[in-house]
């Protein structure tokens, strides 16, 4: 398959909410048709293959991951909404659905979950 007719591919893991900011940045911005989804659940046989995949690619497997260019992969969330989004010359921050989760949703969970973290290490320690 040649760069011109490869369509980039996005790993999505149901649930996740670094997938959700790919998912809603793409739907957002008109370019989900572009791009080729491979949703999958935790525990699929789904979810092996795609490991599989991905494996000899990145250094440590995550979600979303993303095949840009035939044979270049990437897992970071921000850097493969980045290179969508240089792509298509578009700006992330001006869209409202997307902006709303990343600073609200998002950054709620994230600042949940850290300090979730910090409380079970003070409690194991004590
Ligand atoms: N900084 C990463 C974090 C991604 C992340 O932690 N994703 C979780 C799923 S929600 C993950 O891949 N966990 C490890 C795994 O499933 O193997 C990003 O923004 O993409």
């Amino acid at each position: 398959m040649t760069s011109e007719s490869f369509k980039p591919i996005v790993y999505l893991k149901e649930n996740c909410p670094f997938c959700l900011k790919v998912r809603l940045f793409l739907l957002e911005s008109g370019l989900a048709s572009e791009v080729e989804s491979r949703d999958f659940a935790a525990g699929t046989e789904q979810e092996e293959a795609i490991r599989a995949e991905l494996s000899p690619h990145l250094d440590k497997v995550s979600f979303p991951s993303a095949q840009l260019e035939p044979g270049r992969y990437i897992a970071e969330s921000d850097d493969i909404i980045a290179f969508f989004a240089a792509k298509a010359g578009r700006d992330p921050t001006g869209m409202t659905v997307y902006r709303n989760y990343v600073d609200g949703v998002f950054a709620m969970s994230m600042k949940l979950w850290k300090e979730n973290q910090e409380l079970k290490k003070a409690a194991s320690a004590a």
